[in-house]
């Protein structure tokens, strides 16, 4: 199995943390988006990261349903089998893809115009969502112990990529959240292996 992923990506940071949690193994191979390589446009016409390819070389995107899958192969190991515990989950990974695509439309709106088009209400606009939901998880942090499941993963990969992209510009009056990825760590200490 192959999951095409960049280091940077949330998503990818995400889906590969959590297969290798649950013990799925898979080759996961840098993949340029920019460069709309054929293996990737072949196999997702959206162009996006991650996609998962599997050994019969069924493509499968995005990043919830590559999770919904490992969860399938490796006989539930991602989300829990009680059903108001598993939405539960799902609404925590929803929330932190979320912030991450909040964080990625301020990211592409400065990369992708010149500088007299970037529209600064849009930005405005993303990052108070991004507040509203940072503001929500360290009023509500997941329990976190040695069994994790997709939702730790998902807030594991959404804090890496905003302190990569928007450097200590999140922490203040927020010392939950902020001492969270600490608490993570233990419970996965090969977390720093999916960040290349
Ligand atoms: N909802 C998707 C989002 C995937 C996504 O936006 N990936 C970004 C990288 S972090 C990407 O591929 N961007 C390239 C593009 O949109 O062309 C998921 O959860 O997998």
């Amino acid at each position: 199995m192959k999951i095409l992923y960049s280091p940077a990506s949330p998503y990818s940071n995400k889906v590969r943390m959590a297969a290798h949690y649950a013990g799925l193994s898979a080759e996961s191979v840098l993949t340029d988006t920019n460069a709309n390589p054929p293996s990737l446009i072949d196999s997702n016409p959206l162009g996006k990261i991650p996609t998962l390819i599997t050994d019969e070389g069924k493509s499968i995107y995005d990043s919830r349903a590559i999770l919904h899958f490992v969860d399938r192969e490796t006989k539930g190991k991602l989300y829990p089998r009680n059903p108001a515990k598993r939405t539960e989950v799902e609404i925590l990974e929803a929330l932190c893809d979320g912030i991450c695509d909040c964080l990625l439309a301020i990211v592409y709106e400065k990369r992708f115009h010149p500088p007299e088009k970037i529209h600064q209400p849009w930005i405005d606009r993303q990052w108070e969502k991004v507040v509203r939901g940072l503001d929500y998880l360290n009023a509500n942090l997941p329990k976190t112990a040695a069994k994790l499941h997709a939702g730790h993963f998902a807030l594991a990969a959404m804090l890496t990529y905003l302190e990569l992209r928007f450097t200590g510009e999140w922490q203040k009056g927020r010392p939950k959240l902020r001492n969270w990825p600490q608490k993570f760590q233990k419970f996965f200490p090969d977390h720093s292996k999916f960040r290349t």
